[in-house]
């Protein structure tokens, strides 16, 4: 990185910290009603999917849960059995639910389950324990009713994983809304089919908190490999006093600054949804120096007001906002223009 870079970086921070007052005005906004965000372009179909919840003055928590699934039920790149598999050819998927009261879920490296949101929330409610893996966890679907489905790539991901096993050098990265501008050369791009992982936060109109997170992680990851998503504190995080947070991007720089729970700890402090998340980009665009250039990370934000906020490190990541009065998407604040 260089020093302007570095000069620009410490200006930012002092600015942030000379912005807290301003971001505690933000913070007295009144929610007029539910509220609901999620991840991506196909936030606007899960919205939908949660809207239906919410609307009839449903809990957060269930609408988390169901708008995700419509993410999961469709074929994406990066969410549901349709999505890229591991280097193996096998498609693996992580999720995790978080209510306002601290209560949580989580699966990882599940494979042949449909909903693993869902499986995430009865790992939640119907154990003593918050994470399930791999077979384990496969096992406690299955008896849970869960059916087992097809281990089968869908159309898509089978074009895709063919094209990456043609020049299958290990690389796995997860910007490719980069292609075409930013700091990346179309030959750095690993495909062109990997982002999408749907993280949701919402409020209800009893004022609760709750999020959801559910993916199948990096395309064409090694076997074994876990992202943030499942990750509680990672790829999600929820405190019902303060604010919720979830994630999506390059989820290894997510986890070493435990991502969401750092931007929800920013809130209780005080900042606004959209300055916390900044302040935790920051801090990894820190880390990284040059390597930042390669990695893309978005943070997701509401708090206790329903106030919204977002900012990721490279402009291309944008956001689905559902309220009584607005649906629509929205370009985060990137750290880089
Ligand atoms: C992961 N954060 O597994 C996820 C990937 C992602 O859009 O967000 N993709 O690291």
């Amino acid at each position: 990185m260089n020093r302007k870079r570095f000069l620009k970086l410490g200006a930012a921070s002092g600015f942030a910290s000379m912005l807290s007052h301003k971001a505690l005005a933000q913070n007295v906004t009144k929610v007029t009603g539910p509220v609901v965000v999620s991840t991506w372009d196909a936030g606007l179909r899960a919205n939908k999917g949660a809207w239906e919840i919410l609307s009839k003055g449903g809990k957060s928590l269930d609408a988390v849960e169901k708008g995700v699934m419509v993410t999961e039920d469709e074929i994406n790149c990066c969410v549901g059995l349709g999505a890229n598999p591991d280097r193996d050819g096998i498609v693996t998927l992580d999720a995790s639910i978080m209510d306002h009261r601290f209560h949580c879920g989580a699966v990882a490296a599940l494979e042949r389950i449909k909903h693993p949101i869902a499986v995430a929330r009865r790992v939640m409610e119907k154990t003593p324990h918050v994470f399930l893996v791999g077979q384990g966890a496969q096992q406690f679907a299955v008896a849970e009713g869960f059916p087992l489905e097809k281990q089968e790539l869908s159309s898509d991901a089978k074009k895709a994983y063919d094209d990456w096993l043609k020049n299958s050098k290990y690389d796995p990265a997860i910007n490719r809304e980069l292609k075409g501008h930013g700091p990346f050369a179309p030959s750095q791009i690993n495909g062109d089919w990997n982002h999408d992982t749907i993280g949701m936060v919402a409020i209800d109109a009893a004022g609760h908190l709750a999020g959801s997170c559910t993916t199948s992680g990096m395309g064409f990851k090694m076997r074994g490999r876990l992202g943030d998503s499942p990750i509680i504190g990672a790829g999600l995080y929820v405190d019902g006093e303060v604010g919720a947070c979830t994630a999506t991007g390059q989820g290894e720089d997510v986890i070493r600054v435990a991502g969401s729970h750092s931007v929800v700890e920013y809130m209780r402090m005080g900042y606004g949804p959209e300055m916390a998340c900044q302040k935790v980009i920051e801090r990894i665009v820190k880390i990284k120096g040059e390597e930042v250039k390669k990695i893309q990370v978005a943070f997701l934000a509401i708090n206790k007001n329903g106030v919204v906020g977002s900012c990721c490190i490279h402009k291309g990541f944008s956001y689905a906002l559902k309220t009584n009065t607005t649906e629509r998407l929205v370009e985060a604040k990137s750290w880089f223009q």
